[in-house]
């Protein structure tokens, strides 16, 4: 995709698949003189929808990068040609995501630092956590609460009823079975609540058991493997809108939402699943029959060994995963073995994808394809 000028006055975008006129409107409007947006910020001081409709390109001339533009309202700019085609092309953090099973032969990790946060190695771990949607941090401190600090380094901490960061280890009543030391099948955290946390984070502190194994499954691949495979059933788990449910003492918590979510272009956008908290409405039989077909065989790819991938936290080690794709869960381990904890938060997908930009505007660095 280029940009190009046509006689002196039209702005014109080029590309395999759409060619048209920059409207100069659009152009006026991201123009950043120091009286038109606040140079402390970069917020507009005016209101863009009372400036002239009908404005035009005075002249226009292009040179190292730069396009250079004058209205007929006497307003000049020189704009970096980049940033208008990262604004006219770029909608997704990153351009290809990359659609694993168990056949992944290499988790993506990264070695932690205590400044990390600010580097180039961060950017490389979020494209990474992007492109695969979760993320192993090695050694990161021991520190019981340094989950915490972790979080709010990379964006800001999403507290919940359980608190702003939970302890995941067995006790005498708990108000989750998370907190049992019986198995975890593959499950997305908390589909009952609104809205439903983005990315979790969970650090182990203690890992003594023999069993207790980590499993993480590839949501969206699992979606597509049925969308090829049996799109009947596809179809009903991306339409049937399930309640998922949540109650202790103090609290019901419900939301409702499909095992599979499309978006607009009928992209898989989110996937829900939690065995121990979902109910169905009372659909017509025969539509219950279908969408009971469907859970079967979801349940039974997301917990198959083409799919599902299984290893073991290490004392220090910080998964960090996206909850609106991945699935995880938990092997069951043995309590007299010894200890198993760790601790867990969650946080939003605006503080990775606020993050990312950020070194990338820090580092001059261009998003991978
Ligand atoms: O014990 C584990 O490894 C995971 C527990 C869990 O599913 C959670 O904390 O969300
Ligand atoms: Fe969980």
């Amino acid at each position: 995709m280029k940009i190009e000028i046509v006689e002196n006055n039209v702005v014109l975008v080029n590309s395999s698949n759409k060619n048209f006129e920059i409207h100069p409107l659009w152009l006026r409007e991201r123009a950043k003189t120091e009286d038109l947006v606040d140079r402390h910020n970069d917020q507009r001081l005016y209101d863009p929808s009372q400036l002239d409709q009908t404005i035009k390109i005075k002249k226009a001339s292009m040179n190292n990068g730069h396009l250079n533009i004058e209205f007929t309202d006497g307003v000049k700019f020189e704009y970096k040609i980049n940033n208008l085609l990262y604004e006219i092309d770029k909608k997704e953090p990153l351009e290809k995501i990359v659609m694993w099973n168990s056949d992944l032969n290499k988790k993506p990790t990264a070695a932690y630092k205590t400044n990390i946060f600010e580097t180039k190695a961060m950017y490389d771990v979020l494209q990474d956590f992007y492109r695969y949607g979760f993320v192993i941090f090695k050694n990161v401190p021991l520190e019981d609460n340094y989950i915490v600090k972790f979080a709010n380094s990379i964006g800001t901490i999403r507290p919940t009823n359980f608190g702003e960061s939970f302890s995941v280890k067995s006790v005498p009543e708990p108000n989750d079975l998370a907190y049992t030391s019986i198995a975890l099948t593959p499950h997305t955290d908390n589909p009952y609540r609104k809205p439903i946390p983005c990315i979790q984070l969970l650090h182990c502190l203690e890992n003594e058991v023999k069993g207790g194994f980590s499993t993480l499954v590839d949501g969206f691949s699992v979606s597509e493997y049925l969308r090829k495979n049996h799109n009947d059933l596809f179809k009903m788990l991306t339409k049937t809108k399930v309640r998922f449910r949540f109650v202790d003492k103090t609290i019901i918590l419900e939301n409702w939402g499909e095992l599979i979510e499309l978006d607009e272009n009928n992209k898989v956008k989110q996937i829900r699943y939690s065995t121990r908290l979902d109910y169905v409405p009372a659909l017509d039989k025969k539509e219950l029959e279908k969408f009971y077909e469907a859970r079967k065989l979801i349940a039974s790819l997301y917990t198959s060994s083409k799919f599902e991938i299984k290893f073991r936290l290490e004392k220090g080690d910080l998964l960090m995963m996206d909850n609106h794709r991945l699935l995880h869960g938990r092997t069951s381990y043995d309590v007299s073995e010894g200890k198993r904890y760790l601790k867990g938060c969650y946080i939003d997908h605006d503080s990775t994808e606020g993050k990312l930009r950020h070194l990338e505007r820090k580092f001059g660095l261009k998003w991978k394809k």
